[in-house]
């Protein structure tokens, strides 16, 4: 409530008790509101329905493949999107060599390694054990990398931004699993492996694994989607996407870290300074406004709300400042909530635009007191070429013919 109160109170210091952005109406007799509509029974039922015919354009944007077809991404356009859930149809998707058809009746998991029981589960097995519903976003390390270019690349919010989605995951611990099969006293890191041909393998540190893994089942109240790793799918909450192993099948805890060759030839970044940081696991506070954003068309002066998306892999977003004259001031926008906890935090600020040029951009601060830095302050932190887990500040410059361009400043 007292959000909702904040809002109405910055509307009206905006001096916009009404947005004033709707036609008057014409005067109308009541058969005037007969619509076509009404006069026709409508569609039958369906089993598993779909967005409305006139939302066919909300697309994931997919990407050129890599070296197989299956090899690429394809993106959430963000900038079409609301409230901070995104449709599973719609979540981003980074695969290294497709989509495996894996069928739940012959999958298992193993924990093994430095262990004193190794234990395989199968679904059935897994399926019976307690379960959370949490909802988090996940966010490619290379996302944004578009951003860190010499010349910002005129995409939507979603072609620079959308390797980033955000849902409900519902999921059993590994915690309690990894209690059940005994970890010896020389184990201290979990590989875990993938049963696709990528066969993607990351290390995390164990006693962070113990504590925040999930072994995840459902997706948005469903099972998994298969692009989301059906039918199991290991995750980090707010750690860097590939370390979230779809299909996962394999589990192994060890004295060191795998030095796999997605750890090694990819997600370390080189710093300005010559060192690499390699590791480096938990995603930086983020934010972007979705809208108005890149590609878009303004109406002409008048009344827009302001809105975007931020998360941290640090925690929950504490503060989100917009500043629509191009960073020189900064108002805190209103997160009208929910705000949890390495999810996406959707924020709304009410603006009247003059209709003259401006640039409007967001920046978040998280719990840990994290500020999101300038797009100038990240690019100088790290060496040229270096485009994993860009937190810059994004930028739209809005013109007074009504486009709105990525810019740098
Ligand atoms: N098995 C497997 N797991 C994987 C990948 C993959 O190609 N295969 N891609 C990783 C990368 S780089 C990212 S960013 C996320 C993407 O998850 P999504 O496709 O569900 O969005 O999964 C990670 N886990
Ligand atoms: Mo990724």
């Amino acid at each position: 409530m007292t959000k909702n109160t904040t809002s109405r109170r910055q509307l009206l210091k905006a001096g916009l008790a009404g947005a004033g952005v709707a036609a008057a109406a014409p005067a109308a007799r009541a058969q005037d509101f007969v619509t076509p509509s009404m006069l026709t029974p409508g569609k039958p039922f369906s089993g598993y329905g779909m967005p409305a015919s006139y939302e066919a354009g909300v697309k994931r944007l997919v990407g050129t493949p890599g070296i197989s077809p299956g090899t690429g991404s394809s993106r959430t356009p963000l900038e079409m999107l609301e409230g901070i859930i995104t449709p599973s149809g719609l979540h981003y998707e980074r695969h290294h060599n497709g989509v495996p058809d894996i069928d739940p009746a012959n999958h298992r998991l193993v924990v093994h390694g430095l262990v004193n029981k190794p234990l395989e589960f199968t679904m059935d097995a897994l399926m019976r054990y307690p379960r959370v519903s949490r909802i988090h976003f996940m966010e490619c390390g290379g996302n944004s990398g578009g951003n860190s270019g010499p010349n910002p690349p005129q995409l939507t919010a979603g072609g620079i931004h959308g390797l980033l989605s955000c849902s409900e995951w519902t999921a059993v611990e590994l915690g309690p699993l990894l209690d059940e099969a005994g970890i010896k006293p020389e184990g201290k890191w979990l590989i875990a492996e993938s049963a696709d041909a990528a066969n993607i393998s990351r290390s995390i540190p164990l006693a962070a694994a113990k504590e925040q893994a999930l072994l995840v089942l459902f997706q948005n109240g469903e099972r998994l989607r298969p692009e989301q790793g059906y039918p199991l799918r290991f995750i980090m909450p707010g750690w860097e996407g590939n370390l979230n192993i779809k299909w996962v099948h394999r589990l192994k805890v060890t004295n060191l870290p795998g030095m796999t060759k997605d750890e090694t030839s990819k997600y370390s970044m080189l710093q300005a300074d010559g060192k690499a940081r390699q590791f480096n696991l938990v995603l930086p506070v983020k934010s972007v406004i979705t809208r108005p954003s890149g590609q878009m068309t303004m109406q002409g002066a008048g009344f827009y709300e302001i809105s975007g998306v931020a998360w941290s892999g640090h925690g929950r977003i504490t503060k989100l400042e917009v500043s629509t004259d191009g960073g020189a001031t900064w108002t805190n926008a209103d997160m009208p909530g929910p705000v949890l906890p390495k999810a996406l935090t959707r924020f709304r600020l009410p603006w009247q635009w003059n209709g003259q040029a401006a640039t409007i951009m967001s920046r978040a601060t998280d719990e840990m007191g994290n500020i999101q830095p300038t797009h100038a302050e990240w690019v100088k932190a790290f060496a040229p070429g270096q485009a994993y887990q860009n937190n810059g500040i994004q930028c739209w410059a809005i013109g007074a013919d009504n486009s709105v361009k990525n810019t740098y400043a």
